[in-house]
């Protein structure tokens, strides 16, 4: 490990206590995590600035100069055409990723249909006939097979349709969808839009920066309304659609003596069937021979989400304590499926005995243990991953630090939960939502979302930036990494609504629900859209997203499917601010482009702040503005003055 009286103090990179007390046993041990090499690694200002071009062996070219425009590459491509290009292809990656992840989901739902998958059946019926019917598939009178299979089809065009719109676009708000056409970027099935963005951003291909924004946003657009709500409905329908359940987060859900097994990834196919596996008596009775008291499954990051939403399944913490959670000793076995896996995990695990077993075919590391879930017989390879658990947990060598900390919180807010628990039974609706905004006593709705970044002070802009907004009475809803920085700060439980302003503390405590609502992981961020969508539809607010008193955040973003999150938010009406850093060069057209113009076409467009208060106020002004467009600015300051009235009494 590198130097290390030179390494920068714990606190300073992470406001996590556990993550915290786990560097420092990290650096006692020996062992280096990405938090020391991210101080090592000093990152290229000239790919922070997205200045270079490799799309050919004619460069790299580098834009590196005072004045980006005093240069071109050698094929002449200029500044905006390169950074523009460079955007487009995280988009691309980003949008391939959920896309992909959803592909999965409905290989998954084609298997229970067709018989070939038996470990797992349609679980929430009522879901499968409401996504069905708002795709305009009969359901009257027909049997769950035959709605499924119809359901199926429809579902398969949001990849493969060459031509024409995909079929989740009939949930787009009627304004919202007409400015897409008018610009031409209502998407066609992600593969062709995602083929179509590396095309045109190849070499000698697409040199117009705006141009190259529209086929960025039509990709991202196939994400958002399609691969990631494809994801998120077809798990629903699989595994049932969360309401709220109550959650015990951080690392000390790990247990002395049972076996503890961390489950990482994104698709909710290895941990449901690992909680399958776990609840077998026969693999049950090996533990306990072992000695343990049992079988301790404990998600992370983003499937950890999904099956804490669904089941209560407890969760140990966001991306950057991945590595840190291995360093307790207690882990037995962590098992991982796809996306966010750091490749030093294989290390940190054998430094501490501990079983790392990859599970995907399309992610497999050098050095882990790679036994492969087939999802026709998903058993054999979670049986497997527990009885490896199980070997490292009677052989145990290593010593043991827990970190103690805990945090219990309610989550699983889906969109039809929050429309269930705001109209009640009788008058389910978006009503209520919208009253509250539109008579102040909320001033808007934040999505806060994405990833901890080893740069960026883990879970400390997203815990700060959420305080400051309920502060100013704006309702947050989170998936993802944030939501889980926020369940360990503890402001995911109805008490927290004592740190919201009065108004919204006011809605809080009439409904029992806290000021921030967890939805899940990050392919969830469809339900935002959802949320939306309803809102326009349900009146009052404008008549499209762009209307909407609402606004987006992921303050410590690192992923490229964060990027193509922020442009699905973008091109669908939502100011979305970003922190940290962004992949653009300062003072180019292209940076225009996104952060202001693109406003002017009926969509949102790009903020960007580095201290979490700043983007808390970015927000607020952007809600407030909606605010007095819609003609509900002076409500609020009666609103506020009454309760001030009441509050003197
Ligand atoms: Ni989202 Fe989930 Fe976390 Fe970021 Fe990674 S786990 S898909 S990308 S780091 S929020
Ligand atoms: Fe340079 Fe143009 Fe080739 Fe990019 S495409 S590396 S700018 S020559």
């Amino acid at each position: 490990m590198a130097k290390l009286k030179e390494l920068i103090r714990p606190e300073d990179i992470t406001t996590c206590d556990s993550t915290r007390q786990m560097i420092h046993k990290a650096r006692k041990d020996g062992v280096e995590l990405f938090f020391d090499r991210a101080e090592n690694m000093r990152p290229c200002p000239i790919g922070n600035d997205s200045a270079c071009c490799k799309h050919c062996s004619m460069g790299p070219c580098r834009m590196n100069t005072k004045d980006p425009y005093a240069r071109v590459g050698v094929c002449g491509a200029t500044i905006d055409t390169i950074v523009a290009r460079n955007f487009g292809r995280m988009v691309a990656a980003g949008t391939a990723a959920h896309t992909d992840h959803g592909m999965a989901m409905l290989d998954l739902f084609r298997g229970v249909i067709d018989g070939t998958v038996k470990d797992f059946a349609i679980k929430d019926t009522v879901k499968l006939v409401e996504v069905a019917s708002s795709l305009d598939i009969e359901t009257e009178g027909r049997s769950v097979q035959d709605i499924a299979t119809d359901l199926y089809k429809e579902l398969e065009l949001t990849y493969t349709q060459v031509d024409g719109e995909i079929p989740l676009v009939k949930r787009v708000p009627e304004k919202t969808l007409e400015s897409w056409r008018q610009e031409g970027i209502v998407p066609r099935g992600a593969m062709r839009e995602i083929m179509e963005m590396m095309h045109r951003s190849a070499m000698g291909v697409d040199q117009d920066y705006e141009n190259i924004t529209k086929q960025i946003s039509r990709t991202a657009l196939a994400d958002g309304w399609g691969g990631s709500m494809v994801s998120t409905d077809i798990s629903d329908i699989l595994f049932g659609t969360p309401s709220p359940v109550e959650v015990e987060v951080d690392m000390g859900v790990l247990k002395e003596d049972q076996v503890n097994i961390i489950v990482h990834g994104h698709e909710p196919i290895l941990l449901e069937a690992m909680l399958v596996s776990a609840a077998s008596p026969s693999i049950l009775k090996m533990a306990t021979d072992a000695g343990a008291k049992g079988i301790n499954l404990v998600g992370m990051c983003c499937s950890g989400l999904d099956v804490l939403s669904r089941h209560g399944l407890p969760h140990a913490g966001n991306f950057s304590s991945t590595e840190a959670v291995l360093v307790s000793g207690a882990v037995d076995a962590m098992t991982v499926d796809i996306q966010c896996i750091k490749q030093d995990l294989v290390k940190v695990s054998e430094c501490y005995d501990t079983a790392f077993i990859t599970t995907n075919y399309r992610a497999k590391i050098e050095g882990a243990t790679h036994i492969e879930l087939d999802e026709h017989d998903p058993l054999e390879c979670t049986d497997n991953v527990i009885i490896k658990a199980i070997g490292r947990f009677k052989n145990r060598s290593k010593s043991i630090v827990i970190p103690s900390h805990t945090a219990k919180g309610i989550h699983g807010f889906s969109h039809e939960y929050i429309k269930y628990m705001l109209g009640g039974s009788f008058r389910s609706g978006y009503e209520p939502l919208n009253d509250n905004i539109v008579n102040g006593r909320i001033r808007g709705a934040a999505g806060v979302v994405g990833c901890t970044n080893p740069r960026s002070k883990q879970d400390f802009s997203h815990v700060e930036l959420v305080k400051e907004l309920i502060k100013n009475d704006v309702l947050v809803v989170q998936t993802g990494c944030s939501q889980m920085a926020l369940a360990k700060a503890g402001l995911t439980t109805p008490g927290a609504a004592a740190l919201a302003g009065s108004g919204l503390a006011e809605v809080c405590e009439t409904v029992g629900i806290p000021p921030v609502l967890g939805l899940g992981s990050c392919v969830d961020n469809s339900r935002i859209l959802m949320i939306l969508s309803e809102m326009v539809k349900t009146g009052g607010l404008g008549d499209s997203i762009a209307d909407l008193p609402v606004a987006g955040c992921a303050p410590e973003w690192m992923s490229e499917k964060a990027i193509a999150i922020g442009q699905y938010f973008v091109a669908s009406g939502v100011f979305t601010v970003f922190g940290h850093t962004f992949p653009i060069t300062e003072g180019t057209k292209f940076e225009k482009h996104l952060f202001e113009e693109l406003e002017g076409k009926g969509f949102g467009k790009w903020g960007f702040a580095a201290d979490p208060i700043e983007m808390a106020h970015l927000m607020i002004a952007h809600i407030d503005k909606k605010r007095r467009d819609l003609g509900i600015d002076q409500a609020r300051e009666r609103v506020l003055v009454d309760m001030a009235d009441r509050r003197a009494l």
